[in-house]
């Protein structure tokens, strides 16, 4: 028997998301526990995470309902670093590949998308930069990716995939229904801009990644769209 898996998640993070595809990907058992944000319980911080953010994996230990968790299993946070521990357990999964350079490639991955699309995004959403920006970081995802692979590195789907679709995925409603404190219409231009040619590459992997069984049973849109505008309702006009 594996040991005892739960993931603390809210179904609007797309770090929650990250995780969530990681365990289905990887064919894991795993109890999934959704934690009100808006009305966190008072044992989630103290017992789970002392900084109260999702995604938390808990592992080992008994196994015991998500709201008692156990002092004795190990409490692993922050969505880069549950997604190698997945990897780490699932070493068959291919999750992340067993080439040196390849497993480079995915951490290479992994960080640009961090700080070219994640950081990017989340400024716009706040109204604190420019869509330019998004776009900036997009293209340089875009010159990493190859047009006749199907995924992000080498010829399997690795963690590099799972890192970026759930940003992409809330960056799609955020274009498609122009919620955020950005100036009104902002929204809407980004996504006009992202179906131009310019950027038909990128948007050709997406499409496809966003077809994976493990995407579509992980994502709710209409529970995203409802915490978004609660969280970016806000606008700079
Ligand atoms: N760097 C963290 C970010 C996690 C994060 O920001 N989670 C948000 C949800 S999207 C959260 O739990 N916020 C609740 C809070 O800050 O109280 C990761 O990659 O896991």
């Amino acid at each position: 028997m594996p040991e005892q898996l739960t993931l603390y998640l809210y179904k609007a993070s797309p770090y929650s998301q990250k995780a969530e595809m990681a365990l289905l990907e990887a064919n894991a058992p795993y109890k999934g526990y959704q934690v009100d944000l808006f009305n966190k319980p008072e044992w989630f911080a103290g017992k789970v995470n002392p900084i109260g953010k999702v995604p938390v994996v808990t592992y080992g230990g008994p196994d015991v309902d998500p709201e008692d968790p156990s002092p004795l299993s190990a409490k692993i946070a922050e969505s880069n670093v549950i997604l190698e521990f997945v990897a780490d357990l699932y070493p068959d999964s291919g999750l992340l590949p067993k080439d040196p350079v390849l497993r480079a490639n995915v951490r290479f991955f992994i960080d640009a998308t961090t700080k070219h699309v994640q950081e990017p995004f989340f400024a716009f959403l706040r109204g604190l930069e420019s869509y330019e920006n998004v776009l900036k970081g997009i293209e340089f995802i875009q010159g990493l990716l190859d047009e006749s692979r199907e995924f992000a590195v080498g010829d399997h789907y690795t963690i590099a995939d799972t890192c970026i679709i759930p940003h992409i995925a809330r960056l799609k409603i955020v274009t498609e229904n122009d919620i955020g404190k950005f100036p009104v219409g902002m929204g809407y231009k980004l996504g006009e801009e992202l179906k131009g040619p310019k950027f038909a590459k990128f948007m050709k992997y997406v499409e496809r990644m966003l077809e994976r069984p493990s995407f579509k049973q992980t994502h709710d849109e209409g529970f995203v769209i409802t915490a978004f505008k609660r969280v970016f309702a806000g606008r700079v006009q």
